[in-house]
């Protein structure tokens, strides 16, 4: 299963091993002239003279890219596709029942995000305001960000998934004039009571002006007067042509927000030019792109996974994207491969989780099917172990796939590291290779840079136009954490083992941030959700392995004094931070704990948290330095799972 597997041929165009050696130096001896030709993937309306202008050092902080150019992202995702390819499918919609779907061209795309930019503008909306979307998995979905990029209004997506209250903050912290959002959403047969969401969030959002209404499920909700719209019937009033706003490079694109180690998710910031060169160029490069060709990510708008290569990366090239508003196990566990077979899929991109999960059901459910469009896999968003790679490899690609595993972050923009299909020997596991503009640097603990193979936290030391510009309305907060730990490096708080050929095998996070079922949770945030329960007097969240999902979370938890451990408890605590925060915050395991291990100064060792939490409870290291050792071994003795 350690073989190293040797890629095919490409086709006229691929990258192969010379090619990506040679843009690999061009890019890190003269990033001006190789950024200069590789921004041309795009359309730019004023053309730019400076290229890179940046610096991760304290004094002369920044970070721009193409700074003086213009252009506009819906023009470049749509306008500049009419010509050529008005009438192919720009997006193939796949709904939660197989075999409902919807085909959206480019042209119909266009008309789409058109009058929904005419609708945001006649509710106020004008550049630079935000405007938060909170959607199922549907073609308005990608015209709602469209149409933002069209006028310069800034979108902020919460997932779906996300509860009122994480909706709320997420509202609060970017302060939008206005929220789309749809009756409800479907998934895995179930309905998500999206409006209902949105009402209650807003009772604690007074910002908010207007929410435009979609109707996805036609149940009936209630609209408040002079506030809520239906959708269909704005757009239908307003005209089918919307001129492209003409955007500073650096321009503000996007916020997402994500977790982090404290307690509050971060606005991640993207601009509009260098994003834009970056998701375009890592599509075509990573994903071997062809005309013609019919590219599935199934990864939700709500993350930006789904930003970068269901809707930007893929439109920008002109591909037609696959927009999948369903689940992998519905109707059954063969829902991916049925559906690849249906739509001929050639490119499919995924999570590890859901492979995971595909795998545990068997091979039946994948061999039932063809596969016979697939061309190339790809993976995202935490480490692939080995057997889950094979897996893919061997029975969903029929050993004719090259599987590529890539490497990147909300921060990133786009992939940073990761194969190229025609280019790279393929570690099952391993991430391989920087793509060109890419430096990564592997540092001990006190930020010694470690040479050849080696283990250690993962750091970039320049810039790449893809790069995260801020922390919306905290510019401190960027610098300080991720330009401070290892200074004049952007630290991605990533651990990493770079084996002998150069290659790089992320190890997973090594702050409080741990990745369930490949989203990023902060155990900050689920304490905070915990310890709002009125019995709750203190938590400790640590992630521990978990055979599906990659980790998962498990709380210890101290009650209130004169409150009782129960499972009945428990239950309700689970179901508790269900609703704070959102279903994937959920805690798979939670137990009573008489006190938390603290060191004197009273910070909770969470080191030890861990070991007790992955049953490892032999190697728990050395407690002395704790003001209470006893803890600990009531700790282990009511260890739970
Ligand atoms: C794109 C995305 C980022 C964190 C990142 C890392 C983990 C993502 C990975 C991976 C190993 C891969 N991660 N891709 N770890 N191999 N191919 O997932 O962004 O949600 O911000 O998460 O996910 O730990 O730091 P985001």
């Amino acid at each position: 299963m350690t073989e190293t597997i040797h890629p095919a041929a490409g086709r006229a165009g691929s990258i192969d091993r010379a090619e990506y050696e040679r843009q690999y130096e061009a890019a890190r001896n003269d990033p001006d002239g190789y950024w200069r030709e590789q921004a041309g993937v795009i359309d730019w309306s004023r053309p730019f003279t400076v290229v890179k202008d940046t610096s991760f050092d304290q004094a002369d902080f920044r970070i721009r890219w193409f700074a003086d150019g213009q252009l506009n992202v819906s023009a470049n995702c749509l306008d500049r596709h009419l010509a050529t390819r008005g009438d192919q499918a720009a997006i193939v919609w796949e709904g939660d029942e197989p075999g409902e779907t919807r085909t959206v061209t480019y042209r119909e795309l266009h008309e789409l995000t058109c009058r929904f930019a005419n609708v945001l503008k006649a509710h106020g909306v004008a550049k630079g305001d935000r405007v938060t979307l909170y959607l199922p998995m549907v073609p308005e979905a990608a015209a709602a960000m469209l149409a933002c990029t069209r006028i310069g209004a800034i979108h902020s997506i919460v997932f779906g998934g996300f509860s009122p209250d994480s909706l709320a903050n997420r509202i609060n912290d970017c302060d939008p004039r206005l929220v789309v959002t749809a009756d409800e959403g479907c998934r895995g047969g179930k309905r998500i009571p999206l409006k209902a969401n949105v009402d209650s969030a807003l009772e604690s959002c007074p910002g908010v002006e207007s929410v435009l209404v979609l109707r996805r499920t036609g149940a009936a909700v209630p609209m408040v007067e002079g506030r809520d719209v239906w959708l269909d019937e704005e757009l239908a009033m307003v005209d089918g042509d919307c001129p492209a706003e003409p955007m500073d490079a650096e321009d503000p694109l996007f916020i997402l927000y994500t977790s982090g180690s404290t307690g509050k998710p971060k606005g991640v910031l993207h601009t509009t030019g260098g994003y834009l060169v970056w998701v375009a160029k890592t599509f075509r490069d990573v994903f071997d792109w062809r005309e013609g060709e019919l590219f599935w990510c199934t990864a939700d708008i709500g993350w930006v996974t789904g930003h970068s290569y269901v809707v930007y990366g893929p439109l920008a090239n002109g591909a037609t994207t696959v927009m999948f508003d369903g689940v992998p196990s519905h109707p059954d566990h063969g829902r991916l491969w049925e559906t690849v077979d249906r739509l001929r899929v050639n490119i499919l991109y995924t999570a590890p989780t859901a492979l995971r999960a595909l795998m545990r059901e068997g091979d039946g459910y994948v061999t039932k099917y063809d596969r016979g469009s697939l061309r190339l896999l790809g993976t995202v968003g935490e480490p692939i172990n080995p057997e889950a790679w094979d897996w893919y490899w061997r029975v969903v690609g029929d050993r004719r796939c090259p599987v590529v595993d890539t490497w990147w972050q909300t921060e990133t923009g786009g992939i940073l590291i990761s194969a190229l299909p025609h280019a790279t020997d393929l570690k099952p596991g391993s991430a391989t290779r920087p793509l060109p503009g890419v430096l990564p640097q592997l540092v001990d603990g006190e930020g010694v840079p470690l040479d050849g193979a080696a283990a250690g936290n993962l750091c970039l030391t320049d810039s790449w136009p893809g790069q995260m510009r801020t922390v919306w309305g905290d510019h401190d907060r960027f610098f300080q954490t991720y330009f401070t730990t290892y200074p004049g490096k952007y630290f991605t708080g990533d651990g990493c083992r770079r084996d002998t050929d150069g290659y790089y095998w992320i190890t997973g996070r090594v702050d409080d941030v741990i990745n369930v079922s490949g989203h990023r949770m902060g155990t900050a945030e689920v304490e905070s959700a915990l310890v709002l329960h009125p019995k709750v007097a203190e938590a400790a969240v640590v992630g521990f392995p978990h055979e599906v999902k990659g980790q998962g979370i498990y709380a210890f938890v101290t009650l209130n004094a004169g409150e009782e451990w129960s499972e009945a408890l428990a239950t309700e605590l689970k179901q508790w931070v269900r609703r704070e925060i959102g279903p994937i915050a959920t805690p798979d395991a939670l137990q009573g704990a008489p006190g938390l291990p603290k060191t004197r100064s009273g910070k909770i060792m969470r080191r030890i948290l861990r070991k007790i939490a992955e049953g490892e409870v032999g190697a728990l290291g050395d407690t002395s330095t704790l003001a209470d050792p006893a803890v600990v071994d009531a700790l282990v003795a009511g260890r739970v799972g």
